[in-house]
């Protein structure tokens, strides 16, 4: 990938795919804030499906999928789209494709929890090479291409500088979907919880990423997310200067299903080499 007028974040920015397509950074974006006004309707959100257990999906996330697909397909028909919602069977992971999870965050959603985020990765030849994540509860904006850095509402934001698990908030991922694995993961949680400042659980991973990325957070992990939860997230990660690993302490990669250990440029070592490595 390359980029036009590598300033970081300006107006006119551009992505240059390696097929010569060119994406215009805002227009994206303001396709996805757009579509965060569809998180407001109350009725929507109460009319809900279930997908498996604990996973749940609700017209809200249709809705938001819709919108999105339909705009993108109007502005950029030649690349490919994977989002939650619909079968992606036919994805070519070679080529350009849009990783789209409309709501991240769903069992929020339908609680009026206020806790969820629109996430959307672009893929060139299997690299996330932009990612967006917007809150549109708070009217918060993140954004990051490869080599251009991470920003929140056009600030160039960074992951914290703590070193030592006594000074970190920590996020952790229950895989509510996986209630089987609560045996081994609980006892986990506890093991990080005595040690750390405090620990968390927000039911978004989009949030937790983008929440890391920009210092709020010094680590979060969860077993078994979907590449639609962690794609974008995992990008604002890594260029704000933090790590996203697996549980055995490798680089994470973009297969459809990972456990995910992400945050600054410290935390994430320790959870894995203390707590999680043995899980
Ligand atoms: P969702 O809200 O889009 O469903 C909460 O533990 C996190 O896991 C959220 O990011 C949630 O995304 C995601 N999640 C929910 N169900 C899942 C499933 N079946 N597999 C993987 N991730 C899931
Ligand atoms: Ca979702």
């Amino acid at each position: 990938m390359r980029t036009y007028d590598g300033n970081g974040e300006g107006m006119g920015m551009e992505i240059c795919a390696g097929n010569g397509s060119k994406i215009d950074v805002e227009a994206v974006k303001a396709v996805v804030k757009e579509a965060g006004k569809l998180f407001r309707d109350r009725e929507a959100a109460g009319h809900t499906k279930t997908k498996g257990v604990a996973d749940y999906v609700t017209e809200v996330d249709f809705a938001v999928q819709q919108f999105i697909y339909g705009k993108l397909q109007e502005l950029y028909p030649e690349v490919q789209f994977m989002g939650e919602e619909k079968s992606n069977e036919e994805i070519d992971r070679a080529g350009l494709v849009w990783v789209l999870d409309p709501v991240d965050g769903t069992t929020n959603l339908i609680h009026d929890y206020r806790n969820s985020a629109v996430s959307l990765a672009f893929m060139d030849g299997g690299r996330i090479v932009m990612g967006i994540v917007y809150n549109p509860y708070a009217d918060e904006m993140f954004w990051a291409a490869q080599g251009q850095g991470c920003y929140l509402n056009g600030r160039r934001v960074r992951v914290s500088s703590a070193e030592k698990m006594g000074e970190s908030l920590i996020s952790i991922g229950t895989s509510p979907y996986y209630k089987a694995m609560a045996e081994e993961n609980f006892p986990v949680f506890q093991a990080i919880f005595m040690d750390c400042q405090d620990i968390r659980r927000t039911g978004s991973a989009a949030l937790d990423l983008a929440n890391a990325a920009c210092g709020r957070i010094e680590g979060y992990f969860e077993r078994g997310l979907k590449l639609w939860d962690f794609a974008a997230g995992m990008l604002l990660v890594r260029e704000a200067g933090g790590l996203v690993l697996d549980y055995r302490g490798a680089d994470a990669g973009t297969g459809n299903v990972s456990d995910i250990v992400a945050g600054n440029g410290r935390i994430p070592r320790i959870l894995v080499e203390e707590y999680l490595g043995r899980v």
